[in-house]
């Protein structure tokens, strides 16, 4: 991957497929003057399903294929045969992709492999099979297949990196990141040589480690001074931290709190993130002065932390560093998919799709001159079951209109628009169709 800058959040446009429409057929046999009607259901459009893959670290393939659209259902055909089916279009996305319609989350993908239905494909419509009864023998009607979802999507990507590379102002962490990765940062012997945050890959032992490497921080960076909030949101979701140190400061107790401390301010989440702790540019150097080095570091440092000397230069523990590294993003990333688990089986009470669908809404929204020029009433009907019925109504069919209307009697709906006054011509309106409240 070559990568110099985070990709963390993308915008695309997805479209699952229509249903196919139901057709209107009737059976022909030699012998049988009028044969009954045969004409099959549309097929369903397919989903746009998204899967998160370990494969990908980044958004950044979203920028070239920001539109994404699953397949049409076919139409039905006669002899009661059903339309295909449109085939789902599954989409690869890193884990740790959060979905975002609206600004409300829809799907959080963790786990390699999870899936979610993003958008759904439209039912097909019923053929005029499905209409005959005992009064109504040749059915003229047959429903158009349903719309399949569509709308634009806010992906982001929290999880960035499993490594975030902390501390001062030319401690040598973009100089780490350089020999350690195939990244290849801009190097200086001065103090805020990068100035936007870079990412690059560790290949060793037959695995990988995603490494974030940040803008050197100051005091008050949790405020924001030098722009260190921003860049602490970068690392806020990696999995462990690495605390780089440069041997040679002169209080370097302090050095290393000064940082712990921005965290602490910055927030509790980065607070407790695991971390290890390196003194950089030990090549060459004293035994004893870094020994002294290490028992001031020690005074400030958890126990259970690591302390290591590194030299990027002389490539010295560079390797036995990232396989500490990687043991701990091993053991975060199996803890997070744990506490994931966790929150799944909360219980939340809710009304089930059922109940939720057959909840409608009637109002009077005005008045409007019909073709006859005559002034009337127009009411709006709400409520996703109805709504769903008129988006498969064939408004050039009588005999589907009137089973809308009939299937808004069942409902409820034409007493409670009596009620508000409406008579046989007012108009009603559902979705984006109107029709008089009795047939004319
Ligand atoms: N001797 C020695 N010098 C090093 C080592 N690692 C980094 N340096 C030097 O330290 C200086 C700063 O290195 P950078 O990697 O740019 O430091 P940084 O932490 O990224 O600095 P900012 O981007 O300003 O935050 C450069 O002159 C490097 O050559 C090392 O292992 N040994
Ligand atoms: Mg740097």
């Amino acid at each position: 991957m070559k990568s110099s800058m985070f990709v963390d959040v993308a915008k695309v446009f997805v479209q699952a497929g229509k249903g196919g429409d139901g057709v209107v057929s009737f059976r022909h046999e030699i012998y049988i003057d009028k044969g009954g009607p045969d004409g099959g259901d549309g097929g369903k459009g397919g989903d746009v399903i998204f899967e998160a893959t370990e494969n990908l670290n980044t958004l950044a393939d979203f920028r070239f294929k920001p539109e994404i659209k699953a397949e049409n259902g076919q139409n039905g055909a006669k002899a009661k045969r059903r339309g295909k089916a449109g085939e789902d279009k599954i989409v690869k996305v890193p884990m740790g992709t959060l979905v975002k319609r609206d600004n409300k989350i829809i799907a959080d993908l963790v786990k390699n492999g999870e899936r979610a239905i993003i958008a759904r494909g439209g039912d097909g419509g019923f053929g005029n099979a499905h209409f005959k009864s005992s009064v109504r023998q040749a059915p003229k009607i047959a429903e158009l297949g349903e719309l399949g979802e569509m709308f634009e999507l806010e992906l982001e990507l929290k999880l960035i990196a499993d490594v975030g590379l902390l501390g001062f102002p030319n401690a040598g962490k973009s100089t780490f990141l350089s020999v350690v990765t195939n990244a290849r940062p801009e190097i200086a012997n001065y103090e805020f040589t990068t100035l936007k945050p870079n990412l690059g890959v560790a290949d060793f032992d037959n695995t990988s480690l995603l490494i974030a490497d940040i803008p050197g921080l100051i005091e008050g960076a949790s405020k924001g001074k030098g722009l260190g909030d921003t860049f602490l949101r970068h690392v806020e979701r990696t999995a462990v931290l690495l605390h780089l140190i440069d041997v040679y400061s002169d209080d370097i107790a302090k050095s290393y709190t000064t940082i712990r401390n921005e965290l602490k301010n910055y927030s509790h989440n980065l607070n407790s993130r695991p971390e290890v702790v390196v003194l950089t540019k030990t090549e060459g150097l004293d035994n004893d002065i870094l020994n002294m080095q290490i028992n001031e570091l020690r005074k400030v440092v958890n126990p259970k932390t690591d302390i290591i000397p590194i030299s990027s230069l002389a490539h010295h523990n560079l390797k036995e560093t990232l396989r500490i590294l990687k043991t701990k993003v091993d053991e975060v990333r199996s803890k997070d998919i744990e506490a994931y688990e966790e929150d799944l089986s909360v219980p939340v009470i809710s009304l089930n799709e059922e109940q939720n669908s057959e909840i409608w809404d009637v109002y009077k929204t005005g008045c409007k001159t019909n073709e006859s020029g005559e002034e009337v009433s127009v009411f709006t009907v709400r409520g996703e079951k109805i709504e769903r019925f008129a988006r498969r109504t064939n408004f050039d069919q009588f005999d589907a209109v009137n089973r809308l209307r009939y299937i808004m009697k069942r409902m409820g709906i034409s007493h409670e628009l009596v009620r508000q006054g409406a008579l046989g011509d007012s108009i009603i309106r559902i979705g984006d169709s109107e029709f008089t409240f009795i047939e004319q």
